[in-house]
């Protein structure tokens, strides 16, 4: 019997630790749409911390969009070079692949030479990167490199990127058993029948480093080197997770957006706002205990019409956007499931 309560006592220390690492970090997957007002500081909202000195990133009006995919939401932001570095924490990785994903369009080359914007750190404190995306001038246009650490010239590279183009760009960096083996992989403009689905071949592969592999990446950040390492650029979308499908989702799916770690006694389904709603209608909900949580739509003659979370998710409030663009009006019925729970409620698309 003390054994069990030692037992039930160790549990519910970690059970503590658990708690307190989640919330010191965003939840993966993580989406991030900049949906913040024009000129704030990205520094100052949630899941972010600048370091360094120098101007901060801040929110500029506008989205950036790539077709076939999902629709941009908020404004979007730009930086350059010299300045703070802003940094996301998340739950940390220590196998398989960690993905970001971003939509990117360069404004200006500058004086532009040759340096990395964004990348994976090892832990909480260490700088140590991982899986880092590079520009570098290439006549009136730019290359786009990865490489698996920092290591000088063991970037690969792809050219023919113009100024004023939108990008779709993924990352990750993966993890294989042994030393000096991993690798930083790069996506650009990923077709979309790879959308939502199985990860195809990167468009650059890069397994050379002379450093030590990353014992974990438990950070992502956006960089502001000096205006010859950093191009003038605008990022949106930047999403954080584990597989393919969670940073590259279907294109007319949603995505699913942490609000904050308060944790309800069990599942929670608020009012979807604004109700009615002409085309696109907010669900917030919150879950208990780490399970996977489907948020689906049904029209009055119970067919499925859209699936707007499907993720293993940690307890805490969560927000999904359902765009009906493409739906008759009527009532319809949204359905959040956690384990054996649902909750269902109804919503009026007034076209
Ligand atoms: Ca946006
Ligand atoms: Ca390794």
């Amino acid at each position: 019997m003390r054994n069990m309560v030692r037992c039930f006592s160790v549990a519910g220390a970690l059970l503590l630790i658990g708690t307190l690492a989640i919330a010191q970090g965003v939840s993966l997957p993580h989406y991030e749409g900049f949906d913040y007002p024009d000129q704030a500081i990205l520094g100052d909202q949630a899941g972010w911390e600048a370091i360094n000195n120098g101007d901060t990133i801040f929110v500029y009006a506008g989205s950036l969009t790539y077709p076939g995919y999902a629709a941009s939401t908020g404004n979007k932001i730009a930086f350059d070079g010299a300045g703070k570095d802003l940094i996301m924490r998340f739950d940390s990785t220590f196998s398989g692949s960690m993905y970001y994903s971003f939509l990117m369009r360069v404004t200006s080359l500058g004086s532009l030479d040759s340096g990395y914007f964004a990348a994976f750190y090892q832990s909480s404190t260490s700088t140590t990167t991982g899986a880092p995306i590079w520009t570098r001038l290439n006549g009136t246009g730019f290359d786009i490199g990865v490489s698996t650490r920092l290591t000088a010239g063991t970037q690969t590279w792809s050219s023919g990127y113009l100024v004023g183009e939108t990008y779709l760009i993924v990352g990750a960096y993966t993890f294989v058993g042994g030393a000096l083996n991993d690798s930083g992989k790069l996506w650009i403009n990923p077709a979309p029948s790879s959308f939502g689905g199985a990860e195809p071949t990167p468009t650059l592969t890069s397994t050379t480093s002379t450093e030590a592999d990353l014992t974990s990446v438990v950070r992502f950040f956006f960089r502001q080197d000096a205006t010859t390492k950093t191009p003038f650029l605008e990022a949106d979308e930047l999403r954080l997770g584990t597989s393919w499908a969670d940073v590259v989702p279907s294109g007319g799916s949603s995505h699913v957006e942490t609000m904050n770690n308060a944790v309800p006694q069990s599942l929670q389904l608020a009012q979807n706002f604004p109700n009615p709603f002409n085309p696109s209608t907010t669900i917030e909900f919150a879950v208990a205990s780490t399970q996977l949580v489907t948020v689906k739509v049904h029209d009055m003659l119970g067919r499925e019409v859209a699936t707007l979370v499907d993720h293993t998710l940690n307890p805490g409030s969560y927000r999904t956007k359902w765009n009906a663009m493409d739906n008759p009006s009527g009532l319809y019925f949204y359905t959040v499931r956690a384990g054996n729970e649902t909750l269902t409620r109804r919503m009026a698309l007034v076209k």
